[in-house]
């Protein structure tokens, strides 16, 4: 576990000075450790350390590494309240948010890796349709890709961390985890946990450090997983290029829900305030911006205003404390100070919130936006905050139309009575991941691929692609031994060849009637 020194007086949040790092509890202002912030020299050795444990790791096969991650699984919880206080004090974010998503994400994730990792790697034999390879035997098998380097955000310090290392793991992968500098903590609690549970030495290690740690590690992988801004993205997916290191990134983005004149607005408003204001917005699939069609605007408003200004916002001390808990990063507050008072001096009205909280810690009022359109920061870029701006729109086609009108692509959503309407509607909004009279929770759904479209991000999490992203694939092809040769090699025989390729005209030449 990390060394907790509250004495020394450190700049706050991730900076610190020098070769430390001081990690911070954003709801109360309290520095809670010091850690280091490893020179590419570290990440080196922990590279070789990794890269000499992976063998051993690879050869306990999926039943081995599966024992010891479900094992861990069990530790998760039997600690569940130990993580969840790690979590919530170098976060600031809610009781609620972490048992819910953290913890509840990480188990389910546990589970269905543990169980489904080996069919998704399995090798497959694939049935021969090409003529002139008729006979021949076609397999493709997977094997790990050696050392994974896992760089995460501080907005979920176990999901976007330790979630992207299960499946990098149970491929038999060995993992160097570099967690925010913001919220280290829990990755390190989590590497205890592992090792108590008998993960191996050097199998997954936590780097602490910078931005600096990242690039180095980017240098020393097989892999990167990146989960962060679309700056950095474009800075990792830069570094890996000199050395062709493969990337898969989750970047930002701007999501849009749509609420239609049909929907049930008791539930398109519910899940409008609590998408957007759980972990106090700053989830990569937070509502960011929403479209109402004019007719039920004014019904569905007066839905919300009720619904926001009854939220509790303040430090978690336990289960029911505060809705909306802090700002993770100082950074992140005057982001969303910015777009509000752009916003503002725009002609967009704040019905509720606009301000930051009171007291030590940093809060953010859970703040509603009308009037706004896209000339606004506040409905264009990542405001990653407690802000809901909502815009009237004539109809469905301008609601599509906005909602497109982003470079980002991640998620986005539709409220509408008509299930088959928002499942058609659905297919025209450009983002990775839609849901339809639903939002975010997709991301729960460890079975269904989720990555991002433009500059959201490239690669995807979940599914069969988001663990064989972390494998090599080979291909086979095992020819029988009965021929000496194939009838079209060396030498040329007349007959053999206007045979093969006048036959081959007549198979491939055949015109499909039209009409
Ligand atoms: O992210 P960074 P920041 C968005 C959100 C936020 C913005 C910036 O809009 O305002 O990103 O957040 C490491 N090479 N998201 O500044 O810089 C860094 O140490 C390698 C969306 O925190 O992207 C950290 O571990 N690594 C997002 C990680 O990258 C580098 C979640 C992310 O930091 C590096 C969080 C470098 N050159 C913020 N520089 C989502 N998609 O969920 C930094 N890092």
């Amino acid at each position: 576990m990390a060394t907790v020194d509250t004495t020394t007086a450190h700049s706050t949040n991730g900076r610190g000075a020098g070769a430390e790092i001081a990690v911070e509890n954003p709801a109360t202002g309290e520095v809670i450790a010091h850690l280091p912030d490893m020179p590419a020299a570290r990440i080196a050795e922990l590279a070789i350390a990794g890269r000499a444990a992976q063998p051993a790791w690879e050869a306990l096969g999926f039943e081995g590494r599966g024992a010891v991650l479900a094992d861990f699984r069990g530790w998760l919880m039997d600690n569940a309240d130990r993580v969840v206080s790690t979590i919530v004090s170098e976060t600031g974010k809610t009781y609620e948010d972490a048992n819910l998503i953290e913890l509840v994400y990480t188990g389910g994730a546990l589970r269905f890796w543990v169980k489904h990792a080996e069919r998704f790697l399995a090798e497959e034999t694939v049935r021969v349709r090409t003529l002139v390879v008729a006979g021949k035997k076609l397999v493709t098998r997977y094997e790990p890709l050696g050392l994974v380097g896992i760089i995460g955000p501080w907005n979920y310090p176990l999901v976007n961390s330790f979630g992207d290392a299960i499946p990098a793991l149970m491929a038999g992968n060995c993992v160097i985890l570099k967690p925010s500098e913001i919220t280290p903590l829990t990755s390190l609690l989590i590497a205890d946990g592992l090792a108590e549970c008998g993960l191996p030495a050097g199998v997954l290690q936590v780097a602490t450090g910078r931005g600096a740690t990242g690039g180095a590690l980017v240098d020393e992988v097989d892999m990167i997983m990146f989960t962060g801004s679309t700056a950095t993205g474009k800075k990792v997916m830069a570094r890996a290029a000199e050395t062709l290191t493969p990337v898969s990134l989750e970047l930002g983005g701007k999501d849009p829900l749509i609420v239609l004149a049909d929907a049930d607005l008791e539930r398109a408003a519910n899940a409008a305030v609590y998408y957007s204001m759980l972990n106090g917005g700053q989830t990569c699939v937070s509502v960011e911006r929403v479209y109402v069609e004019a007719p039920v605007y004014d019904d569905f408003l007066a839905r919300i205003m009720d619904k926001v200004c009854t939220i509790r916002q303040g430090a978690s001390t336990g289960p029911a404390t505060a809705e909306v808990g802090a700002m993770t990063t100082g950074a992140q507050l005057e982001i969303v100070e910015r777009h509000v008072a752009d916003a503002v001096s725009k002609g967009a009205r704040v019905l509720t919130g606009g301000h930051r909280g009171a007291g030590t810690g940093r809060f953010y009022e859970p703040t509603v936006l009308v009037d706004v359109d896209h000339t606004m920061a506040a409905m264009t870029e990542e405001t990653f905050g407690p802000t809901l701006p909502i815009m009237r729109v004539a109809d469905a086609e301008e609601a599509l139309r906005l909602a497109n009108d982003s470079p980002y692509g991640l998620a986005a959503s539709i409220y509408t009575g008509d299930r088959e309407r928002g499942n058609r509607l659905a297919r025209r909004l450009q983002a990775g991941a839609v849901c339809v009279n639903d939002a975010l929770m997709n991301y729960m759904a460890v079975e269904l691929p989720m990555g991002g479209w433009k500059a959201s991000g490239m690669g995807s999490r979940h599914g069969a692609g988001g663990i064989r992203k972390y494998a090599k694939q080979q291909s086979l092809m095992i020819s029988r031994l009965h021929l000496k040769r194939e009838p079209f090699m060396f030498p040329y025989r007349a007959s053999t060849s206007k045979a093969l390729f006048g036959g081959l005209r007549l198979l491939f030449g055949r015109r499909r009637k039209r009409g």
